[in-house]
This record gives C-alpha cells, sequence and structure tokens, in this order.
C-alpha cells in the first residue's frame, strides 16, 4: 500500500516541507527529508541586524491573493498584518511591480525632478508589459528582452525627446531600470533572457506583502505540524543511485530501487526521492549527483536554463538621510546613457550594478535601515570581498549620490547567494532559446514512462520547475505539492489540499 511507501525528501526547503506535509496528511509513514545544511526554510531565510529582522532570501508575497497559496497558508498561520490581508490589497492588480514612492539620485550629487524622469519611467513599464506579450504568439522580433528594451526604449527616446541633456538623462534611467529588472529576473543581463517565453511568468493579484515576524516564521509554522525527526540536517546528499534493481553489482539484495547516498558514506533506500534541490547546485553537480545520469534531454535543460544570482547589502544608519515618504532611492549614473553594458572592470566598478535602495518601513520596527540590490557577475565579485572593502566603496557611492559626505553606514550586512554551496545563486530565469519545454523536462520523473522499470523512483520539484511561477516562493510550494499529488495518484489516494480550509 502507499501509505508504507518508503519517499525520501532531498532539500528543506518550502518546496521539500510542503510535499512532505501532504504526503503525511494523506496517511504516509515513512516520509524522511535530507537536509545538506543546519537548518530549514533555504531561500527562506531571516536574519537580524542589531536585534532587527532582515530577510537575506525572500522578502515578498508576490501576489498576496487568495490564489496564492503563500498568502493562503500566511493568513492561516495569522502571519500578516492587517492591511497585507485586507479585501483592498488582495485586489490590487498592477501586474508586477509595486508602485513605491521613488527618489532618483543622480550620479553628480543631485536629486532628479520626479516629474521629469516620470515619462522615462512610463516608457520602460509599457515595454516590459509588451515583452510579456509575445508569449504563444511566434511575433517576438528578436532573441531577448535586453535587446527588445534596449532597441524600443532607445528608438522612443530619440523621436520623442528633443532636448539632448533631459534624454541622456532619462535613457540613463533606463540603464538603471534595466538593473533592476535584472535582479527581478535573477539574470546578469536581461540580454540572457528569452523573449518569447518572457510572458510564461505568471503575476497575481494583490499589493506585494512582507512578513512582520519574518518569512521563517512560515518555515516554523509547516515545520511544527511535521513529526519532530522528519529532517536529517547535515547530511549533503553526494549521489541517487536509482534503477538499482535491475543494475546490482554487489551480492546484496536490495529491497528498493532507489540509494540516496550522503557525504559521509551514510545511505538511505527508498521507493521513491522528490529532488528539491536548488537548479544552480544541479548545474553544478549534475554528473555525480545521479546514477545511473540523467538522460540527454533533462541534463540539457539542466544547462541550458537561467540560474542567476541577486543580492541585498543592509546599511544601518544612525539618523535618515533620505526623505520620510521615501521607498525606494534609484541611482542613475549619467555616462549610462548609451544602454551598453556597463561594468568594464569588475574591481573598479562593481557597485555600478547596485540599482536602488529600498528603505525598510515601518521606522518603529526597522529604524534606519536600507537595502541595496545587486545582480550578476558582479553580485558575485561583491561577495567575494570583505566586509570593511564593500562598507567603504557603499559610502563614497552614497557620498558621490547625496552630495553629502558626512554620511556614516553604521552596520552592513549583505547576502552571498553565489558562494552559498547548496543554492550556488539565487533564483532560476528562462534564458535565451529556452522554452517551457525545457521547464517540463526538468520536473519530468525518472524513470521515463514506458521503460520497464519501478515508476515514479526520482521525481523533481523547486522554484525552477514551476512554468508560470518560477523564481518564487508560492512557485516553489506548489512544485512540492505537484509531486505528492504525482505519487497519491500513483498509489490511487485523492490528491486533495492538506487542510479543508487552504
Ligand atoms: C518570492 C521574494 N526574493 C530574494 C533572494 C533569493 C530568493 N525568492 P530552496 O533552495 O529553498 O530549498 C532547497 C534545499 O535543498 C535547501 O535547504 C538546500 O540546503 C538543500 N540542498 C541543496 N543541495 C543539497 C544536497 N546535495 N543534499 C541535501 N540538501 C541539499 N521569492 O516569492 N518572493 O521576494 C523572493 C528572493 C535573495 C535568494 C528570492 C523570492 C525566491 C524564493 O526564495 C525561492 O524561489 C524559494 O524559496 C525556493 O524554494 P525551494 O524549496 O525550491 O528551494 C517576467 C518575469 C520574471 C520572473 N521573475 C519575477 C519574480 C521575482 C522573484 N523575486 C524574487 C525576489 C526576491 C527579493
Amino acid at each position: 500500500a502507499g501509505v508504507d511507501a518508503r519517499v525520501v525528501i532531498i532539500g528543506c526547503g518550502i518546496s521539500g516541507i510542503g510535499a512532505a506535509q501532504k504526503l503525511i496528511n494523506r496517511g504516509f509513514r515513512n516520509v524522511r527529508i535530507i537536509e545538506a545544511t543546519s537548518r530549514s526554510g533555504g531561500r527562506i531565510k531571516t536574519g537580524s541586524l542589531d536585534g532587527k529582522l532582515i530577510e537575506i532570501g525572500a522578502n515578498w508575497i508576490h501576489g498576496p491573493s487568495q490564489e496564492n497559496p503563500v498568502f493562503r497558508l500566511a493568513s492561516h498561520y495569522q502571519l500578516l498584518d492587517k492591511e497585507s490581508m485586507s479585501e483592498e490589497n488582495q485586489s490590487v492588480d498592477i501586474g508586477g511591480l509595486p508602485p513605491l514612492f521613488s527618489t532618483w539620485l543622480s550620479s553628480s550629487g543631485e536629486k532628479l525632478d520626479a516629474d521629469l524622469m516620470a515619462p522615462a519611467v512610463e516608457v520602460f513599464m509599457t515595454l516590459l508589459r509588451k515583452s510579456q506579450e509575445f508569449y504563444n504568439t511566434s511575433k517576438a522580433p528578436m532573441s531577448t528582452v535586453g535587446e527588445f528594451l534596449k532597441m524600443e526604449a532607445l528608438h522612443i527616446s530619440n523621436k520623442e525627446w528633443k532636448d539632448d541633456k533631459t534624454k541622456k538623462l532619462r535613457q540613463a534611467l533606463f540603464s538603471t531600470l534595466l538593473k533592476l529588472e535584472c535582479g527581478i529576473s535573477g539574470t546578469h543581463t536581461m540580454d540572457d533572457v528569452d523573449l518569447a517565453t518572457f510572458g510564461m511568468y505568471k503575476s497575481l493579484p494583490g499589493l506585494d506583502c512582507t512578513f512582520p515576524g519574518g518569512y521563517e516564521g512560515l518555515i516554523n509554522q509547516m515545520m511544527k505540524e511535521l513529526p519532530k525527526d522528519i529532517v536529517l540536517y547535515n547530511k549533503p546528499v553526494k549521489c541517487i543511485h536509482w534503477n538499482s534493481f535491475y543494475r546490482q553489482t554487489s551480492s546484496k539484495a536490495r529491497t528498493h530501487p532507489v540509494t540516496v547516498e550522503c557525504n559521509n558514506g551514510e545511505t538511505f533506500e527508498a521507493d521513491h526521492v522528490i529532488v528539491t534541490i536548488p537548479l544552480g547546485y544541479m548545474k553544478k553537480h549534475h554528473n555525480t549527483l545521479l546514477d545511473p545520469p540523467l538522460p540527454q534531454h533533462k541534463l540539457h535543460s539542466i544547462q541550458r536554463l537561467g540560474f542567476g544570482t541577486n543580492n541585498k547589502i543592509f546599511l544601518e544608519f544612525e539618523k535618515p538621510f533620505w526623505d520620510e515618504d521615501c521607498e525606494v532611492m534609484f541611482l542613475v549614473w549619467e555616462d549610462e546613457y548609451d544602454l551598453q553594458n556597463p561594468v568594464s572592470d569588475m574591481k573598479t566598478a562593481w557597485i555600478r550594478k547596485m540599482s536602488c535602495f529600498t528603505v525598510l518601513k515601518p521606522t518603529e520596527r526597522y529604524g534606519h535601515l536600507i537595502c541595496g540590490w545587486i545582480a550578476g557577475h558582479e553580485s558575485e565579485y561583491m561577495e567575494t570581498l570583505p566586509e570593511e572593502d564593500i562598507l567603504h566603496t557603499v559610502t563614497q557611492l552614497l557620498h558621490r549620490f547625496t552630495g553629502d559626505s558626512t554620511i556614516v553606514v553604521k552596520k552592513l550586512v549583505r547576502s552571498r547567494w553565489f558562494h552559498d554551496p547548496y543554492t550556488c545563486g539565487s533564483y532560476s530565469y528562462v534564458a535565451k532559446d529556452c522554452s517551457g519545454r525545457d521547464i517540463d523536462n526538468l520536473a519530468e520523473p525518472l524513470p521515463l514512462t514506458g521503460l520497464n522499470a519501478e515508476p515514479l523512483q526520482v521525481l523533481f520539484a523547486g522554484e525552477a520547475t514551476h512554468k508560470s511561477f518560477f523564481s518564487t516562493v508560492h512557485g516553489a510550494l506548489l512544485t512540492g505539492w505537484r509531486e505528492a499529488d504525482r505519487l497519491l495518484s500513483h498509489y490511487n489516494l485523492s490528491a486533495r489540499t492538506i487542510t479543508a480550509n487552504l
């Protein structure tokens, strides 16, 4: 009977936890999670700076409304504030970026006039929406989002804006928004993001919201509902031996088709393994992670799909240097008007890739804290620098862009997702020349159907395996549930959602 099947879940991020929760709720008795690190949550990670909670990983519930399972869970556990729960908040449909109160700072230390910048923001946002309209049309005029945005933005700029100084400033602002978009998409450059597939990502209604008590509170609540000893921590998995019934090399008879081997030599036998390991790790270790190796088409999709880096640098101040109503400060480098990919010398110019600082609100909770966003190779380089160097460079940047050389950074904390050995980056994107087919390939269980072998030995979940919500927490959770459902229907157990009201 299915409920006695041995299931090993690799990875204790939200997708692994979600899969375990669903299987256990439907009666599975032999479920185990094997986790490489000493904690649950994976890319959901709440830290602290001077006693204030900061999100090192996921920040927002993207599209907090009834269709979003993370919103439903967070509401169920009462982890959100009143405003985020309100009907009004849930029904706002802005198709992605929340309209934040922005300040534009220039590299010559001036605050740029918001009204002067508004037409450029409008053009950029319209073009972004347009770039999502090519999905399923075969009408994409070029191969990448970056090429499309740059070409169209410069075209409109040259046609519409006559004053040379204003035009250059607005074009430089396009450069800033492209860097921001690199962070949102989790890529080095938008020239790596496929245009024809850009619209495959779906945003849900609802104004993005945060967890007042930290995103990890959600993980803690979910973990409370699982049996106490279900997770084995500090056990990096080295290799998944599958189809082992059919390739017995030793005389020891196997009773299960899959054996999971950890770095320390320990092994765990299973009927089914759900792999939730991040795509970044799979890219690096695919040749040793599975034995026999992955089929060619799965391997190619792992290699082709994108997995980039987006990092945060939190900065604390004694007193604010920004206006009280400011929610985000964008950095506009005036010499970047030609929209060439900006960085030439990584060592001296990595900081140019920082697109903006968001202000953490409310002040009563966070004090004077801001968060700088930096994506791509420059972000990966930043991770290698000592904290003092970053502090120095960021302080210089602030002095230059505000014209105020008295600003002092009190404390700094940065994330380092690229060098995290079990993540190897931040999240996935659909890279140039990839399609939804690659995500299907990634999610396809082993062995492939039609082969004469035990079915569903290795299943694949995790954010990168969701076609319309990749790169998000809700996408990840849904993939965990999806793979649990796959097992439930395999054993003819009805695949209902866990709790009636969720
Ligand atoms: C969201 C947000 N957000 C910022 C930053 C990051 C991410 N995301 P996990 O990695 O959690 O779990 C796997 C586990 O496996 C882990 O514990 C490992 O240790 C373990 N493991 C690995 N190897 C192993 C081995 N060998 N053996 C054993 N165990 C092993 N999502 O909804 N809101 O605000 C952000 C953000 C800096 C890094 C985010 C956000 C992404 C989510 O964090 C992420 O998807 C899930 O947590 C992943 O869960 P999981 O279970 O799959 O893996 C048009 C278009 C554009 C498309 N993009 C638009 C969306 C924008 C996305 N925005 C993100 C923004 C931020 C700020």
